[in-house]
């Protein structure tokens, strides 16, 4: 029986924009694999993860602030919750030698009426412990509904 208070939403990761290509000073570009993992603990649990743009595949990013920028435009959840959603994003360097880097961990979790989610979010308009303001990258994420 659908929940009165449940919407149908959806979440896209607009764009990130990258601060440290965690790479060498002679490397402009640092090559990038994004793993998103989207729950709910309503409808019984729920969770997608996305990983972009793909198991074996990469971005190629530069960290000059003329040319940081990676639009996407990716869904990375679509369905009907509750009160309840949390997303986390994981970004890697792959490097060829040693272990790959890891930038800092997205994390937001959304509570309450759904309808109140909608928005974008963005880095630099929660101050100083904003969510989408990593030290290493910031994210563009939107909140629509479905
Ligand atoms: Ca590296
Ligand atoms: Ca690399
Ligand atoms: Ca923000």
């Amino acid at each position: 029986m659908p929940d009165a208070n449940g919407a149908r939403i959806r979440v896209i990761l607009r764009m990130v924009q990258i601060h440290d290509n965690l790479e060498p000073a002679w490397e402009d570009e640092g090559e990038f694999r994004f793993t998103a993992t989207v729950k709910s603990r309503n409808r019984g649990g729920i969770e997608q993860r996305t990983v972009l743009p793909g198991e074996q595949d990469h971005y190629k990013v530069m960290d000059n602030p003329a040319w940081n920028r990676l639009k996407l435009d990716k869904t990375l959840f679509e369905g009907e919750v509750d009160d309840h959603l949390e997303v986390e994003i994981l970004g890697e360097e792959l490097d060829l030698v040693g272990p790959n880097d890891q930038l800092e961990r997205y994390h937001r979790v959304f509570h309450g009426d759904p309808s109140e989610w909608i928005g974008l979010y963005h880095p630099g308009d929660e101050g100083s412990s904003d969510p989408e303001r990593m030290s290493n990258w910031w994210i563009y994420l939107e909140v629509e509904k479905a």
